[in-house]
């Protein structure tokens, strides 16, 4: 009885901080979609790398760096945020030869926090 009514106000009390808008203004960034897509494997070397959040992160300290096997950074050092969605950042890439690869990113949410990740993707034409 009482670990039950815990365990559901415990439930009411992350759906209170999930949706209330106060939260849901100031959103932690988290990434919902890119392009290649996780553990991706492409026979043709892509032109760019995107990146999508669930909310539009800052204009200060974006970053996405390619990384490959042996650790060399690829991109084109160009990242950027499209002007009318400032969720989606992008970077070009050259022509990248058959190996696997790491996309690191770095965003500073509109909740202040800096969130980092990455994901893999592999060319092997
Ligand atoms: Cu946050």
């Amino acid at each position: 009885m009482t670990a039950d009514y815990t365990k559901n106000f415990l439930k009411s009390l992350l759906f209170t901080v999930a949706f209330a808008s106060p939260f849901s203004v100031f959103a932690h960034a988290i990434m919902v979609k890119s392009q290649p897509e996780q553990n991706a494997t492409l026979t043709v070397s892509p032109k760019q790398i995107d990146v999508w959040f669930n909310d539009k992160v800052g204009s200060e300290y974006k970053a996405i760096a390619v990384i490959d096997s042996k650790g060399n950074r690829v991109d084109n050092k160009d990242v950027q945020q499209e002007m009318l969605d400032g969720s989606h950042l992008y970077c070009t890439i050259p022509a990248l030869p058959a190996d696997s690869y790491t996309v690191r990113y770095r965003v500073v949410s509109i909740d202040t926090h800096i969130v980092t990740g990455k994901f893999q993707f592999t060319v092997k034409p």
